[in-house]
């Protein structure tokens, strides 16, 4: 089988996907490479492990190890082909018995070859080098599927081994684009990811402020970088004084403000008014936390009429999809410089939206980018929240509400995820109310909120690369 009729394959089988995803590292990549399938299509294993002797064929070794899980019975197949030896070692460290650390038969002082699926970085290869070295086994030689880093192999050659791949990410990219299975907006996000992560450079934010679709969308990142804050006020006050009392102290903290404008005591347009001029002042975004949920020509009218004619001053509005698609072309349609956050998930407890729920509102957003800047997310905890991050498109914040310094939960039914957790598993902006307009000093809260969210933000981004 040749490079081209590889990628091709492993593209039908959906062992290349394109989305955003967090990887082991932490990198959150456009594409993922995941070959653990390969085992159920036994001609494509066979043409797999062909391919792999074929390329290690003037290499000397005696024996062959696969790295568990993925790539141990791709090297049993080669080493039975090979008429050569396997051994491996636990993917888990065993607890009981004999503890022997390499299963198989070996003699100190063999020269072992490597298997594996993909490289990423090459740090884990070398970590299985030296425990096997450690149990006097010679390593020279990797030999891995998919090379899906930029610098992996001049990484390993620094380190004293060989690498060798079947393919890599820019072959994967060269092929699907003359194919015609990749759009030109992932293949230059793919580039842009490989090209930054050689530079050391670019913080991954910046990125998807380039590549987002959406003027709002664009204008969200920009004003977070300019700003340095991630932080989304939930000011869910009903006196207006008290309301823009608070303001005043935390407005250069925040990057947007959300209302629920239907909570204002007294209110009259006048409100509005002063609203926007504290935007300017202040410099963040209008977001409105309507969560619009009817039909269409029902969300029509109340985000555009009414005595709050939200559509004229809330850059963002919240909507529940509950009614489909058709609202975003109800709320949206013949109107510009406006988008959307859509619920993907909530924070309350006992909340009816299930996985298959949040994928479908997922997938709507992503085919209304002009009007869906992101969505709205929780998750209980750090797993939680990558999971959900992992279905997340790049171009699209995810903003977290439920958030507060520490983890909790409120009387009515609210909890709350930690301001570092919520970031540090995916979320772009968090989205804080009472841990910040309730404390006694509202002023150092806020800045205290900004602060570790953006930190944590800023350092996941710049491990990203
Ligand atoms: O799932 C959600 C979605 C939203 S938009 N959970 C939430 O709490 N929110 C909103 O975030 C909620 O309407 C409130 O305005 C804010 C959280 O406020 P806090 O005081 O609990 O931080």
């Amino acid at each position: 089988m040749n490079k081209e009729k590889l990628i091709l394959q492993l593209k039908e089988i959906d062992a290349i996907k394109f989305g955003s995803f967090i990887l082991k590292s932490g990198i959150i990549s456009p594409f993922y490479i995941d070959l653990r399938d390969i085992v159920s299509y036994p001609l494509l294993l066979d043409a797999i492990t062909d391919m792999l002797i074929e390329n290690v064929q003037d290499k000397e070794f005696d024996i062959i190890t696969g790295i568990p899980y993925t790539a141990l019975p791709i090297a049993a197949l080669v080493a039975y082909k090979l008429n050569k030896p396997l051994i491996y070692t636990r993917k888990e460290e065993k607890v009981y018995g004999i503890g022997k650390k390499v299963i198989g038969n070996f003699k100190k002082g063999v020269k072992c070859l490597v298997i594996d699926d993909v490289i990423t970085t090459g740090e884990s290869k070398i970590e299985i080098a030296q425990s096997l070295e450690k149990e006097g086994i010679i390593i020279t030689d990797f030999v891995v599927i998919v090379d899906r880093s930029a610098n992996g192999e001049k990484f390993l050659k620094e380190k004293g081994y060989q690498l060798h791949s079947l393919i890599t990410i820019q072959n994967i990219i060269t092929t699907l684009t003359e194919h015609n299975l990749i759009s030109k907006y992932k293949q230059k996000e793919v580039e842009v990811f490989i090209q930054n992560k050689q530079k050391e450079a670019k913080v991954g934010f910046l990125q998807q402020a380039d590549f987002s679709h959406n003027p709002l969308t664009k204008k969200l990142y920009n004003l977070m970088k300019e700003k340095e804050s991630n932080l989304i006020l939930s000011l869910d006050i009903e006196n207006q004084e008290d309301f823009f009392s608070i303001l005043d102290k935390v407005g250069n903290e925040i990057v947007m403000l959300k209302t629920h404008i239907d909570i204002i005591k007294c209110f009259n347009y006048d409100f509005i008014k002063k609203l926007t001029e504290y935007s300017l002042k202040y410099d963040f975004l209008l977001f409105e936390d309507r969560k619009f949920a009817d039909i269409g020509n029902t969300v029509r009218m109340q985000y555009r009429s009414g005595i709050y004619k939200i559509c004229d001053w809330a850059e963002f509005v919240t909507v529940h999809l509950i009614a489909g698609a058709s609202i975003l072309k109800g709320l949206f349609d013949g109107i510009s410089n406006r988008s959307s956050f859509l619920l993907a998930s909530m924070s309350t407890k006992g909340n009816l939206i299930n996985d298959a729920y949040t994928r479908k509102v997922i997938e709507i957003g992503k085919d209304h980018k002009e009007v869906v800047s992101g969505f709205i997310g929780f998750g209980q905890n750090e797993d939680e929240v990558r999971k959900l991050k992992r279905k997340i498109p790049s171009g699209f914040l995810l903003l977290m509400p439920g958030v507060k310094l520490e983890k909790g939960s409120d009387a009515l039914g609210q909890t709350y995820i930690s301001v570092k957790s919520a970031v540090r598993a995916g979320a772009d902006c968090i989205i804080v109310g009472r841990g910040i307009y309730q404390q006694r000093d509202t002023k150092e809260m806020a800045k205290l909120y900004r602060d570790t969210a953006w930190n944590e933000y800023v350092s996941i981004q710049r491990n990203a690369y």
